[in-house]
């Protein structure tokens, strides 16, 4: 049975769903105290804490507690194995007071620095050290979860890791990476600085914050790409067009995921131009797997689209079932990806970066990056889990499908909005700019049209959380038979390995890889901060 793991998932998938509302007030707040001719609901000082719980809520919180209750149903169900109670309940206590410490600063006012804490802006210690509890929890979990593939590969030499599993191993072999360097920024950098004022070298800090800052993405990306290769298929009734393809695209997520993190500080003097060449170069190798995963999907789509009478060359899409609350819940989150991922690759072109970086363009590439490829696959999970963990019947199913489009068409409006308004040089993180009456009147229109898409993505979020819930507590009383269930992990059989050993079930190899690639990766751009010389300066308050 999986007694343990179940209510393990249910409480983090709780916690996570509590992250919404809140997270979406606070958003909601934002967008109007940003958006010109639009109410002022906050004062300018207060804008910073609402900016900080949005991204610390959505972004951090509800992942990592989402990625933990997942990653725990997934495994458990397809390795058919037990993780230790022991380590569940550690990683759960440690995660929640880490949770419950952050959010005591946060929402008393005393950590006004964002989801990204850079110094010397100085927030309550209890907000760093919330921080580093949730990675601590969040670690003791990944080691037990390790503990489980490791030995399903020893003890199954002949049998290939399933699908969702590898996925959701990447995911944490990622976390394993990225990681350590923000701990150690957190404890031997900004709790001290919290503390006693220590000064801390900026660049040094930020650094390490990058070096756990991109990963971060994928960490978020992957469980969704789990979800999307092993239910989209099997809503479809066929077969994923190439399981291999989508091996090599996780390890080439594993190993790319941590060497790139310098397209965040492409304007960051003190490092010179070469590592961020460097880095450039290996962003793009990292954006490949979701090229190969965009295939992958779309031919999976085409062939179950043809099954139906498809014809020509793009008859075979309208006979999907675009109407199916797992079918669109699982496949409008790509289709925004597809908007995310491209202006990802803008970004990360060294050149066209200096154009919108720090500018709401970026705000527009995230939303539809974890807003719209993570976010709203994670949400559809949860549905789909009270549909078939809780055996609740979900209430209204039209109106989530309704709501998935309203989300997915939000979202391309919020982005163009924003988009346009960057390259027009709108900055994010900031309402001074705005409301001080120095903001350009052509940017106007354009963040008015993302407030409104903005507005049309929190009506379909509130709807959605209100469903979860209506079907939580009032959905009727109905186990649903194994074949119909789309998150059906205990029915997978692994498949066997032919012709001997297979280089992409070694594991273990490929997460020496990407140790070694991180470390290469990071030795040059530290080694040229340290050789410039330390600059520490004193902790100011925000
Ligand atoms: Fe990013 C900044 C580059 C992916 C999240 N990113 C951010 C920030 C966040 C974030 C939160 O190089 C802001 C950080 C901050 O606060 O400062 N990102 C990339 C690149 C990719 C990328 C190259 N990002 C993500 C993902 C995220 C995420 C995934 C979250 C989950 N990002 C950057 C850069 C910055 C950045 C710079 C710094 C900018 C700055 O200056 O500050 C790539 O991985 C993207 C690859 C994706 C593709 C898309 C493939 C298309 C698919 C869809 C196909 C469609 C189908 C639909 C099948 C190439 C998979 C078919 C439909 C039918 C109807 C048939």
């Amino acid at each position: 049975s999986y007694e343990a793991e179940d209510r393990f998932t249910k409480i983090t998938m709780l916690v996570a769903f509590l992250m919404l509302p809140l997270g979406g007030l606070f958003g909601i707040l934002q967008l109007f105290k940003r958006t010109p001719g639009f109410p002022d609901p906050v004062s300018d000082s207060t804008y910073y804490t609402v900016l900080t719980g949005h991204g610390v809520v959505l972004a951090i919180v509800f992942t990592t507690f989402f990625i933990m209750g997942i990653s725990a149903f997934v495994v458990s169900r397809e390795l058919k194995t037990n993780f230790s109670r022991l380590a569940l309940n550690l990683s759960l206590g440690l995660a929640l007071l880490g949770t419950v410490l952050a959010a005591v600063a946060i929402l008393s006012g005393q950590a006004k620095v964002l989801y990204t804490f850079y110094p010397p802006l100085r927030a309550n210690p209890l907000f760093y050290i919330g921080a580093a509890l949730l990675i601590v929890g969040s670690w003791v979990f990944m080691v037990d979860l390790f503990r489980l593939v490791l030995r399903f590969r020893r003890e199954n030499p002949d049998l290939k890791i399933p699908v969702a599993t590898y996925g959701i191993l990447t995911a944490w072999v990622i976390w394993l990476v990225a990681t350590p360097p923000v701990a150690l920024e957190v404890l031997l950098l900004l709790v001290p600085m919290s503390l006693f004022g220590m000064e801390v070298d900026v660049l040094l800090a930020r650094t390490l914050f990058w070096w756990f800052g991109h990963p971060l993405v994928y960490f978020w990306l992957l469980p969704a790409v789990a979800l999307w290769y092993y239910a989209i298929p099997r809503v479809l009734g066929v077969p994923l067009f190439s399981e291999t393809m989508a091996k090599v695209a996780y390890i080439l997520y594993m190993i790319a995921s941590t060497p790139v993190g310098l397209h965040h500080q492409f304007v960051d003097p003190g490092i010179g131009p070469f590592f961020k060449l460097v880095h450039t170069l290996t962003t793009f190798v990292v954006a490949t797997p979701s090229m190969l995963t965009a295939f992958n999907i779309l031919a999976t789509l085409e062939r179950a689209g043809r099954m139906r009478g498809g014809r020509g060359l793009v008859g075979w899409v309208f006979k999907l079932p675009w109407g199916s609350l797992a079918f669109s819940g699982l496949m409008l989150p790509i289709v925004l990806f597809a908007n995310g991922g491209i202006t990802g690759v803008i970004n990360a072109s060294f050149q066209l970066n200096t154009v919108v970086h720090n500018t709401t363009w970026i705000v527009g590439h995230f939303h539809t990056t974890v807003g719209g490829a993570s976010a709203l696959t994670f949400i559809a999970a949860m549905l789909l889990l009270a549909r078939e963990m809780m055996n609740r019947e979900i209430v209204a199913p039209w109106l989530a499908v309704a709501a998935f489009y309203m989300w997915t068409v939000g979202q391309y409006l919020f982005s163009i909005g924003y988009y346009v308004a960057g390259v027009m040089g709108a900055p994010r993180r900031t309402s001074e700019l705005l409301y001080g009456g120095l903001a350009p009147a052509e940017w106007a229109p354009w963040l008015q049209l993302g407030a409104i898409g903005g507005m049309t993505f929190w009506i379909a979020g509130v709807i959605l959380v209100g469903l979860i819930a209506a079907t939580l507590l009032f959905g009727k009383k109905t186990a649903v038979p194994k074949d119909e269930r789309v998150l059906a992990f205990d029915s997978t059989t692994p498949d066997k390995i032919e012709n001997g050993k297979y280089i992409l079930e070694e594991v273990r190899f490929w997460i020496v890889v990407t140790v070694a690639l991180a470390i290469l990766g990071y030795i040059g751009p530290l080694y040229e901060i340290f050789a410039r010389g330390l600059v520490p300066v004193g902790p100011v308050p925000p």
